[in-house]
């Protein structure tokens, strides 16, 4: 039985990827971080862990990144084949407010690797680096491992650092891979990322008529499905020689498309009254459904993602199995 480390366990693709990790036979180890309230435990349908949690298949172990002792402790007991690094504050908006937090990811990070060095050598390492890192550019790239990184966020400036700093113990021996994954989106994505802000806004609005209140309308992305993209985590722990490797479905559209198909899944016809910024509202008969408020915009924009993952189609064999409408339907539904 093959064991996998989870750190950031407790996050959306933590819990897509313990899911598949234990439909797979492995034994998961949860790293928590114990805080005043109980984590948040998925514990509905396809994310009940209670079984595994009782087999000990699924173990949780109290530990925190930024405590090289108990990351020591956590690898000498279970020496584990594969480790995946999750853990991150990933709100992009937020940090901008707290940038201390996303350099403290980054050094969570560092220390993670140097238990490694130290506590169990043979470790497997999936990184999760981010389409963040291109940061804000022209219109007319594809976005792929060749593509030159430009952070311009606190969040995606730690990911670059971390991403580089994996690179360069690769060239020392270590097999850590960098997943580039583009957005990922779930029926368990956290309400303040936008397509579970527009999700939840558009049921609310059926209910009770209250407009969503968005930022930038026109900024663009390539959104996938959470659960395709932890099975392009895990494949890439499983080939020979470790790598970078970007995870996207090669489409991308505005928030404005995302909040005007979430509408459609429900029937009503969103439209816009074609004016921009702060300007634009987009009504249902009429009726005000969506606005736009400044306090959503951020101080620098990401504006245009578009991933090409040809390199994970040939070399992984992997290929998202949900689309831009599948995807919609499924978060509002
Ligand atoms: O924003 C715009 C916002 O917060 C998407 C994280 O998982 O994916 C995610 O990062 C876009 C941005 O995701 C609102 O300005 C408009 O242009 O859903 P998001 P993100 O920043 O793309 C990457 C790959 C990660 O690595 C991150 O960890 O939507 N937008 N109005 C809004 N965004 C939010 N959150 N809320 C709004 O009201």
């Amino acid at each position: 039985m093959k064991t996998a480390l989870i750190t950031g366990f407790t996050g959306q693709d933590g819990t897509f990827l313990t899911r598949l990790l234990l439909d797979k036979g492995y034994k998961v180890i949860g790293l928590v971080r114990r805080v005043s309230t109980e984590p948040p435990r998925r514990v509905r349908g396809k994310f009940d862990f209670t079984d595994a949690l009782g087999s000990e298949q699924l173990v949780l172990a109290d530990g925190d990144l930024l405590s090289t002792s108990s990351l020591n402790a956590i690898l000498r007991q279970y020496q584990p084949d594969e480790i995946y690094n999750l853990a991150w504050q990933s709100h992009v908006g937020l940090s901008f407010k707290t940038p201390e937090v996303s350099m403290r990811d980054y050094e969570g990070y560092v220390n993670l690797i140097t238990a490694v060095e130290n506590s169990a050598k043979k470790s497997r390492i999936y990184q999760a680096s981010t389409s963040e890192m291109f940061g804000d550019r022209d219109e007319s790239t594809r976005l792929n491992e060749l593509t030159p990184l430009k952070p311009n966020s606190p969040y995606a400036i730690a990911k670059t650092a971390a991403h580089y700093y994996g690179t360069m113990k690769r060239k020392q021996g270590m097999f850590i891979s960098n997943g580039i994954l583009f957005n990922h989106e779930s029926e368990i994505r956290g309400g303040d990322f936008v397509t579970m802000k527009i999700a939840n806004g558009v049921r609310n609005w059926v209910k009770t008529g209250e407009p969503i209140r968005l930022g930038n309308l026109d900024s663009k992305r390539d959104w996938g499905y959470a659960g395709d993209y932890v099975e392009g985590m895990w494949l890439m722990l499983q080939q020979d020689l470790p790598d970078d490797f970007v995870l996207a479905t090669g489409e991308t559209h505005t928030i404005r498309d995302f909040a005007v198909a979430a509408f459609k899944a429900v029937g009503y016809e969103l439209v816009s009254n074609g004016k921009s910024g702060v300007e634009e509202v987009l009504t249902v008969n009429g009726k005000d459904a969506v606005g736009v408020d400044p306090q959503f915009y951020r101080p620098n924009e990401v504006g245009y993602l578009l991933g090409d993952a040809t390199k994970a189609w040939a070399e992984l064999h992997w290929k998202p199995k949900h689309n831009f409408e599948s995807l919609v339907t499924l978060m509002v539904e």
